[in-house]
């Protein structure tokens, strides 16, 4: 008998003995087999030292010493996937590439047969340029969700052959709780896969499960993407289909995975091609599923979502001499509040970070430049962006990308593009996989390192919500929804305190969630119809719940057939118009206008993830709608207190532990009674300074911990941070 044989045995009895019928054969045994089998073959190449030194040991027989290995090589699943030095990523890359397989070939929330797609995207975001990591991507196209996370950190980080099986057995666990532990369908599906090569459908139509992989522009990127595909065709060619869509920023390749889910739906739904045959539907099901999760597909959703978003304004503007002039200024003043008189908005300056984003940005241009060309729709000018530093100009996210920006409080500094050139210009910066967006300016030309900070200016991701959330609230209202959805923002610990504050004195709810969009994703999806989250960061969206599109699409229905009801009525009277009939035109077409608005705005955002890109043509489009509101007026909606974010490398990081959304840390016992300490202490401020306000938490994508610190002058955020540093350095150092 085999080994492997001997092993299937072994482990189905283990399992018969712990009755646990339902998990087994969710990952077919020859997939799941081969699987480990390369899993333990990898060696110790020159690009993969993960596991080489871990085999060596295991055959020492040296338990004590690999334990100790293993503490240094263990690979976390972080704040947003796994993320490391990219020497160690190849049999990371590999394993998640099989995970994302099954998560494709078996698990699916909803219409389980059909919502079949998953991705891999291979970056390290913002991090330096020599890591490289992997994101997962569900069938909905959200972040893979929470469930996953232990099955997924063992899986990557088991090294024997019982580990690798044991961690399978846990994942195999959390796909059976997606599915909604139902055992019949479970059984139902493993009959399917034995008799058929790919999963049918209830109509017979062959619907293969799609894995979609992309990559950020790390020159490690190529490679890791190899061994990820590798990795997912271990489950077989003929149980999962493999679509490379190359460089794409990491909100690209979710919404791939959300749009091919919802082509699916659609075709099924709309039961398209149900007079042809099963091979003719095939084909078409394919060929939809195509064009939707083309790029051209994104790309063309979000510069239509934001000319739209813009009309009625061109509309209004261009409306002088008609008979809805009145209307227009009637609604102009009295509804919007008075519009600045300005041209236009100034250009963008877009830095790309060195990243994938210029590339991005570069695509969307020529999109609008198309339709320009094609239909000779002059609202696509609308758009100037300027943009800085690609990937040709420099490692990614060196002296530049949002982190820089945001984290600094100074423009990024290249040797493409100085801050100088940035200087006196709207300006924004974007992060190497363009996920993260923050506006900033700089006012005057800098002289000195200490003038920097007084000319520079951040609207980061506590005012790009501010901004939005604003704006819906507004068109909400207009729209008469106020009173059926409700609306909010979550954030986390590192929003600033006046950003609350602001919040709380102009009645928006919040919610503050932990680290990772992940987090904050969840807060404002459970919390609000309508659930704006940015992380300071600008890591962020809004989120419409399904009830508040399917709501604002049947009121748009509805008013639309309202108003041409009511234009029959006054055709047929003919009558002059009187004054309460003209009041009634204006609140009809104020609600439609408003309804239009929010619907473009849904389109303009990227449904599955925040998008630097369609939220760069969002604010774009709602500076435009409040009359080209300056940058500094937009900034100065409040005042954010002096803040500072530091790291602290100690050994072990992990000893910290936190609650309340990280804001305090229970472990290391005493830390947090010493941070309180601080913060209350006489030598630091005095004690009437109620904004202070320090926390520290381990980093979810780096080897440090953060420390963060806000105060109601920067002198005192500098002391009270270098003792809580200090603090940090004693308690984690035993
Ligand atoms: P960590 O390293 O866990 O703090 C950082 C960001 C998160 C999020 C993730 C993922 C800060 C303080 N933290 O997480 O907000 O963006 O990276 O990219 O910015
Ligand atoms: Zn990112």
């Amino acid at each position: 008998m085999g080994s492997s044989q001997r092993e299937v045995q072994q482990r189905q009895k283990a399992k018969a003995s712990r009755d646990d019928v339902v998990v087994v054969g969710v990952i077919p045994e020859d997939a799941r087999l081969e699987f480990v089998r390369l899993c333990c073959a990898e060696k110790n190449t020159a690009k993969s030292n993960f596991f080489g030194k871990e085999k060596e040991e295991e055959a020492n027989h040296t338990k004590k010493k690999k334990k100790k290995k293993k503490k240094k090589t263990w690979i976390p699943y972080g704040t947003a996937g796994f993320r490391c030095d990219e020497t160690a990523m190849d049999p990371i890359a590999f394993r998640c590439g099989f995970i994302a397989a099954c998560v494709a070939a078996f698990s699916s929330k909803s219409s389980r047969k059909r919502t079949r797609a998953s991705g891999v995207v291979v970056t390290a975001s913002h991090n330096h340029a020599k890591d490289n990591g992997v994101k997962l991507v569900d069938g909905e196209g959200n972040v893979l969700g929470e469930r996953y996370e232990g099955a997924c950190e063992a899986l990557c980080n088991a090294t024997t052959a019982k580990e690798l099986h044991d961690a399978l057995d846990t994942f195999e666990e959390a796909i059976v709780e997606d599915q909604g532990n139902n055992v019949a369908e479970v059984k139902e599906e493993e009959e399917e896969r034995t008799t058929t090569t790919t999963t049918n459908d209830d109509s017979g139509i062959v619907v293969a499960p799609v894995v979609y992989f992309g990559r950020d522009a790390r020159e490690s990127g190529a490679r890791l993407v190899e061994k990820a595909k590798e990795g997912a065709k271990v489950l077989g060619n003929n149980r999962v289909e493999i679509r490379d869509r190359g460089v794409v920023t990491t909100p690209m390749l979710h919404y791939f995975v959300y749009a091919h889910g919802k082509a699916v739906e659609e075709f099924f739904a709309k039961e398209e091609g149900k007079e042809e045959d099963k091979c003719v539907r095939t084909e078409m099901l394919r060929k939809k599923i195509d064009v939707a999760t083309h790029e051209a597909a994104y790309f063309e959703r979000a510069a239509v979502g934001y000319l739209s978003l813009i009309e009625e304004d061109e509309e209004e503007k261009s409306a002088d001499g008609n008979a809805n002039t009145t209307l227009n200024n009637i609604r102009k003043n009295v509804v919007e509040g008075l519009r600045s008189n300005a041209t236009g908005l100034p250009p963008l300056h877009i830095d790309c970070a060195n990243g994938v984003g210029f590339v991005a940005f570069e695509k969307l241009l020529a999109v609008f430049d198309a339709i320009r060309e094609k239909s000779g729709d002059k609202r696509s000018e609308q758009i100037e962006l300027v943009l800085k530093n690609g990937p040709k100009d420099g490692p990614v996210n060196l002296n530049c990308g949002s982190d820089f920006v945001q984290k600094n409080q100074r423009a990024p500094d290249t040797a493409t593009c100085s801050r100088q050139s940035f200087v006196n210009q709207r300006c924004a910066s974007v992060d190497g996989d363009c996920d993260r967006l923050v506006y900033f300016s700089i006012e005057e030309e800098e002289e000195e390192e200490n003038s920097s900070k007084k000319n520079f200016l951040l609207c980061d991701g506590d005012k790009l919500s501010i901004l939005l959330a604003f704006f819906l609230i507004e068109q909400i209202f207009l729209a008469g929804l106020a009173h059926k959805i409700s609306l909010g923002i979550a954030h986390t610990a590192y929003s600033n305190g006046a950003f609350t504050k602001f919040c709380e004195k102009n009645g928006v709810e919040t919610v503050c969630a932990k680290t990772g969009v992940k987090n904050v994703h969840k807060a404002a999806e459970e919390n609000f119809d309508i659930g704006v989250y940015f992380e300071s960061n600008g890591h962020g969206t809004a989120l419409f719940s399904k009830k508040t599109v399917e709501m604002i699409e049947k009121e748009l229905v509805d008013e639309l057939t309202r108003m041409s009801l009511e234009q029959e009525r006054k055709n047929r009277r003919n009558a002059s118009s009187s004054s309460s009939k003209s009041l009634q035109s204006v609140i009809l077409t104020t609600k439609l206008k408003a309804l239009l608005t929010l619907k473009a705005t849904i389109q303009t955002i990227n449904p599955a993830i925040g998008d630097a890109i369609s939220s760069v043509l969002l604010i774009e489009g709602i500076l435009r709608i409040k009359g080209n509101m300056p940058f500094a007026e937009w900034h100065a909606m409040y005042r954010d207190l002096p803040t500072k974010q530091t790291k602290v490398k100690v050994k072990d990081r992990t000893v910290i532990e936190c609650f309340d959304s990280e804001r305090k840390c229970s472990k290391p016992e005493g830390l947090q009674k010493r941070i309180d300490e601080i913060l209350s202490s006489s030598s630091v401020s005095s004690s009437t300074d109620s904004s202070k306000r320090a926390f520290v938490r381990p980093s979810g994508t780096e080897d440090i911990v953060r420390v963060y610190v806000e105060a109601s002058d920067a002198e005192t955020c500098e002391k009270i941070c270098t003792k809580v540093e200090e603090a940090v350095v004693e308690f984690c150092s035993f």
